[in-house]
């Protein structure tokens, strides 16, 4: 890894940075979510690093589900429940309406109304993936961010494109004749860089301030930006919920979910790991979707996590220099 390129994750500096981040809450308290739940945390990150001109486009899916039991809500933002399939869509209008009505001088044209696209990998990866291309490739200027818990989990933990290879989940049950889900895990950030997306990024709220600063970043360039958010799910994957945080980092140290970012093209991976990866083993073990796991298939992962982070390293020197 070329020593020039400064990583933004320097954890002993941001325990006191953490002491600066809004306090103000717009995903707030009394949702329904699970126990340990890593998307709903993360969200109430995400939220920090935005102000209330937000608008926000939420595809059905567990953050929908938890955050908006009728009459309630847990959000402090203007917020849109929309279809499975169409959250990058329903975002795309929303975003050309505000540009018509600030043109028109009936909404102040002066202030930057930020439109935001929450999913699922179901609802990004799979079902709404057709949106979501569209969207990106019209170049809006909005941010979508996919909340990878790698299954369709409101529903029953179904298998999803984003479901990784040999994990146990209803429709990819692991017994006698499978492993668990057969292929590998669809590449969602790398489908956002094909489309020339401004900005794209993995992230993951282990890291919360990796994180605040990625969404900062997506949603004040102008243009199509996509974050890639890892999140634990201790119902689905069969985790201690109290593990959740400490199970985000151990999938970004062993490179299982590496975190970078392509900033208009520039690749750049966010964590210095001196050592190298740790084995995914480390990663693996204690989920009881992976419990199963033959050493073939650990080996197979193994091998394809290391390639990829070394293809990701390439990219950073190669991109780095244009
Ligand atoms: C067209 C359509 N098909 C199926 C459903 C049922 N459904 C609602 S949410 C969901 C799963 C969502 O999975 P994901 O996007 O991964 O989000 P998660 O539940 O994991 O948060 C399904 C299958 C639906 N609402 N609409």
């Amino acid at each position: 890894m070329s020593a020039e390129v400064k990583r933004p994750i320097e954890s002993a500096l941001n325990v006191f940075a953490y002491r600066l981040v809004e306090k103000e809450e717009f995903f707030t308290r009394g949702h329904r979510a699970c126990q340990g739940c890593a998307a709903a945390l993360g969200l109430r990150h995400i939220f920090k690093a935005v102000d209330k001109d937000t608008i926000v486009i939420n595809a059905t899916g567990c953050m929908e589900i938890v955050s908006s039991p009728y009459p309630f809500t847990s959000w402090a933002l203007p917020w849109l429940h929309v279809a499975f399939e169409n959250a990058a869509a329903v975002a795309s209008g929303v975003e050309a309406a505000v540009k018509a009505l600030q043109r028109k001088g009936r909404l102040d044209p002066s202030k930057k109304i930020k439109v935001i696209a929450l999913g699922g990998d179901g609802g990004t990866a799979d079902i709404g993936l057709q949106a979501l291309s569209g969207a990106l490739i019209r170049r809006h200027n909005f941010t979508y961010i996919c909340y990878d818990n790698e299954a369709y989990m409101n529903t029953g933990v179904q298998g999803s494109s984003a479901t990784p290879l040999g994990a146990s989940t209803t429709t990819t049950p692991a017994g006698k004749v499978s492993f668990g889900q057969g292929y590998w895990k669809k590449n969602l950030a790398e489908i956002a860089v094909a489309h020339k997306a401004d900005y794209v990024a993995t992230a993951c709220p282990s890291y919360p301030l990796d994180l605040i600063r990625k969404v900062k970043r997506a949603t004040e360039i102008e243009g199509p930006a996509y974050i890639h958010m890892f999140a634990v799910c201790p119902t689905g994957w069969g985790t201690d919920p109290a593990y959740s945080v400490r199970l985000g980092r151990l999938a970004a140290e062993t490179g299982v979910f590496p975190l970078y970012e392509v900033d208009h093209g520039k690749y750049r991976l966010s964590l210095d790991l001196p050592q190298g990866l740790r084995p995914v083993t480390d990663y693996l073990k204690g989920q009881r979707r992976f419990r199963h796991l033959p050493q073939e298939v650990i080996d197979e992962f193994q091998e394809m996590v290391t390639r990829e982070y070394e293809r990701l390293k390439k990219m950073e020197r190669l991109t780095q220099e244009l």
